[in-house]
């Protein structure tokens, strides 16, 4: 398999109420990932209208998610941040990639049978073809790692499938065209650290979404102090007090998930927190953790709202990503156009 220059791209749904499992699960990998990668990062509008948007709502949340991106530090000069709609590449690719994947691979993909629910025939074609578009989005850099909560797994294992079976398909042409024995890579999920999957806070077995009908179930990142701590306290947990050893939180999905949510926040581990809270009560560690999350979250819910009142700068920066952006997906799909023997101009 040809080496590839290691590149990191993810994405984030513009579909409101950014919240703390989209921070600690994703972003906050993003931010860490600068330091030692070139990184691209995506709004991904045309994965939001797989279901139904209002179009002003969309454009106040990819300026929010723009927003949320700058405010937690990753730097749009060194590295890349754009709107997915911006680089017409992703939907160009996503199609040759529908006629890649197969079938059987899509209908194994359960968050579309979550997502679609009993009303299966009623979904979008979008829906179902939504892992073939975030290959695209992935491979069209010919990215290698993908920084993602646990929830995309599955996804991205399909995108490695997708990359595979194109570099089977077209083997030589792909050599004949001067790029090897593959001219895609297998991208590489990231998925570590304490939360990648962080939970409802009313249910523990439940991961937190921005689609849960009850605000309760979250902490957004544009939530302020009171909310976070009204919401801290009224998380559902159980009557006994934390153990001191990370297996006795093993059938205590609740209190798995706030010391994990704690862990990630003040990057220790699970065990580190246990060391420090093992035999408290929960109104104790409650409080500790809603003076930690509103140490870590004030200040970027306080530098979202300033920048998403300032939608010019907001719109430049998308602007100016997707300019950067497009160079290297276009000069990507031109090469895939003459791997698949297209005639272009
Ligand atoms: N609860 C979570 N814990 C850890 N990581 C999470 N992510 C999402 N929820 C959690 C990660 O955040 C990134 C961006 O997610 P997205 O907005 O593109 O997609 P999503 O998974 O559809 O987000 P939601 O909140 O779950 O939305 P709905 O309610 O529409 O289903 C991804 O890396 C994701 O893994």
């Amino acid at each position: 398999m040809a080496s590839f220059k290691e590149l990191v791209f993810s994405g984030v749904q513009p579909t409101g109420n950014l919240h703390l499992g989209n921070y600690l699960g994703a972003i906050t990998k993003f931010v860490a990932l600068q330091n030692s990668h070139d990184c691209i990062y995506c709004v991904v509008d045309l994965h939001a209208i797989t279901v139904p948007q209002d179009p002003a709502a969309l454009t106040a949340n990819i300026r929010e998610v723009t927003a949320a991106f700058i405010a937690c530090g990753i730097d749009p000069k060194n590295h890349i941040i754009f709107n997915q709609s911006q680089v017409p590449e992703h939907a160009e690719l996503a199609w040759v990639f529908n006629c890649t994947a197969r079938l059987g691979w899509l209908n194994r993909m359960t968050q579309f049978k979550e997502k679609a629910g009993k009303d299966r025939e009623n979904a979008s074609v979008g829906l179902y073809a939504y892992p073939a578009l975030m290959a695209a989005d992935i491979l069209v850099y010919r990215a290698t790692h993908v920084p993602v909560g646990e929830d995309q797994k599955q996804h991205l294992e399909l995108a490695r499938d997708i990359a595979q079976k194109f570099n089977n398909d077209f083997s030589t042409s792909i050599e004949s065209n001067g790029f090897g024995d593959g001219f895609f890579p297998l991208p590489e999920p990231l998925i570590q650290g304490p939360a990648t999957r962080v939970m409802s806070l009313r249910d523990g077995t439940k991961k937190m979404s921005k689609s849960d009908p009850s605000d309760y179930s979250r902490i957004n990142l544009t939530d302020d102090a009171d909310a976070i701590a009204q919401k801290v306290r009224k998380a559902k947990t159980d009557p006994e007090p934390l153990p001191s050893e990370e297996k006795g939180l093993e059938p205590r999905p609740e209190a798995d998930n706030l010391v994990g949510i704690y862990a990630a926040l003040s990057d220790v581990s699970k065990a580190d927190v246990l060391a420090e809270f093992g035999g408290a009560q929960f109104s104790t560690f409650k409080s500790a953790l809603v003076d930690l999350s509103v140490a870590k979250l004030g200040p970027i819910g306080a530098e979202m709202k300033r920048l998403v009142a300032d939608p010019a700068y907001i719109d430049s920066v998308l602007a100016d990503g997707s300019e950067r952006a497009g160079v290297l997906a276009r000069k990507n799909m031109n090469a895939v156009k003459d791997i698949l023997g297209f005639i272009r101009r």
